[in-house]
């Protein structure tokens, strides 16, 4: 490695670690807050009932959070089409349908390409609902088959010669048997795909193909990476509605960690997802802000500069000005159902923060007679609470494993198979 080289990572790891030492652990200092409120209008009316909620609260809080945190997303169309390359009825020993799907991005002469892998139950013979999520490492790392292709956006996403080419490098975030044996299709594509998880590599996410994108300037409340996955996660949809096996009132959206923050936004703003899964979301997630535990705006903006707009960079150490809180983004779901997971060794996605977040979200749920969480002491480990919406902490780290995707499937077994 080149000296200066070596000095510039030297420089990002040290500036990483201070960062990351600064986070706050210590319950006692989580500092007293006041939450912004769900049922109160901007102009101080008060809302008590369902009509209002949908027609000037929800309104009004979807667009803060567009406008303070993931950026707007633009309400132009460009043009999507889909190519199945291949189709395997034999997929993983014989009980799934894997499909390959390419998308294709366009807005004149400008194109992109993501590779949608999808798996449907061979049985039952009818509709099935489907769990849609992003894996991190292409589609090829989330299970051995060879017959996958390998995402596009790797090769600008990943080093060459990298372990994560490996097939299945992922495979244990992904329970496939599991999901396929309880009736449950899954469809996966790469975020990469979508938006290269890089700042310098935005020329090359979906938002270059629109209209009035100007690679030297970015707009204070203009969408990013956070944004176009969501938009994705909706194309994605899109192609389902077309698909005869699936049952298009039974989509479900799981996402974890970063992807567990844009499947809440996605939730928010696209209402065909009926469930919304946050795996380990955290810091711009699940978790109060108002609470500076474990990560925070500040961190969080400095280390990914390109997942959240330019306005929310205003709120660095300030979170108690922010004009929302994340209990305000599980609220924008409702009456439609949502899941907040935590691990215990998590303590950067701060657990207890994902967890009253949850708790908190409830006088909406409470608005169209649905079943919230009761009491704000956090359940014990593996005690999962489920009515309408969804809690559990795990023991373990920060990952998906087995026992997320088996809560996962009896809460969307609660609310499909009713
Ligand atoms: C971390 C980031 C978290 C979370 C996580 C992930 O580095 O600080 O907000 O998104 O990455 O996506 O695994």
């Amino acid at each position: 490695m080149k000296r200066e080289s070596g000095l510039l990572v030297l420089c990002f790891v040290t500036v990483l670690a201070f960062s990351q030492q600064n986070a706050n652990y210590d319950e006692s200092k989580v500092p007293s807050y006041v939450l912004p409120e769900l049922l109160k209008c901007e102009n101080g009316e008060s809302v008590t009932t369902v009509e209002q909620w949908e027609n000037k609260r929800r309104p009004e809080l979807l667009d803060l959070f567009g406008r303070h945190m993931y950026g707007t997303i633009p309400a132009e169309k460009i043009n999507v089409s889909y190519d199945i390359v291949s189709e395997n009825r034999e997929a993983l020993g014989g009980k799934a349908t894997s499909k390959q799907v390419r998308f294709t991005f366009s807005n004149g002469d400008k194109k992109n390409e993501a590779y949608l892998l999808l798996f449907i139950p061979n049985k039952p013979k009818g509709k099935v609902p489907i769990i849609v999520g992003y894996n991190f490492k292409g589609n090829h790392s989330t299970t051995t088959d060879t017959m996958i292709i390998y995402s596009p956006a790797l090769c600008l996403a990943l080093e060459p010669g990298s372990p994560d080419w490996v097939r299945g490098s992922q495979a244990s975030r992904w329970s496939y048997d599991l999901i396929i044996d309880r009736g449950y299709a899954i469809a996966t594509m790469c975020y990469h795909d979508i938006f290269p998880d890089k700042p310098e590599l935005k020329d090359h996410s979906v938002i270059s193909l629109f209209s009035g994108y100007n690679s030297q300037k970015t707009d204070p409340a203009e969408w990013q990476a956070i944004g176009a996955w969501a938009w994705g996660s909706s194309r994605i949809v899109d192609f389902l509605e077309g698909e005869e096996k699936i049952d298009t009132n039974k989509i479900a959206i799981m996402g974890h960690s970063r992807q567990g923050k844009a499947a809440l936004w996605a939730g928010a703003i696209d209402p065909r997802f009926q469930i919304v899964f946050s795996n380990e979301s955290g810091c711009g997630g699940a978790a109060l802000f108002r609470r500076k535990y474990g990560e925070t705006a500040e961190i969080i903006n400095f280390k990914f500069p390109h997942w959240f707009c330019v306005n929310f960079r205003q709120y660095n150490d300030k979170e108690e000005k922010l004009p929302v809180d994340q209990h305000q983004l599980l609220a924008l779901i409702a009456p439609r159902k949502v899941y907040v997971a935590s691990a215990e060794g998590d303590r950067w996605s701060d657990p207890k923060g994902e967890f009253l977040s949850a708790y908190h979200a409830g006088p909406v749920y409470k608005l169209y007679g649905l079943s919230t969480i009761e009491s704000d002491e956090m359940p014990g480990l593996h005690a999962p609470i489920m009515e309408d919406i969804g809690y559990h902490i795990r023991a373990g780290k920060h990952d998906v494993t087995e026992y997320d995707w088996k809560c996962y499937l009896d809460f969307a077994d609660k609310h499909f198979k009713k």
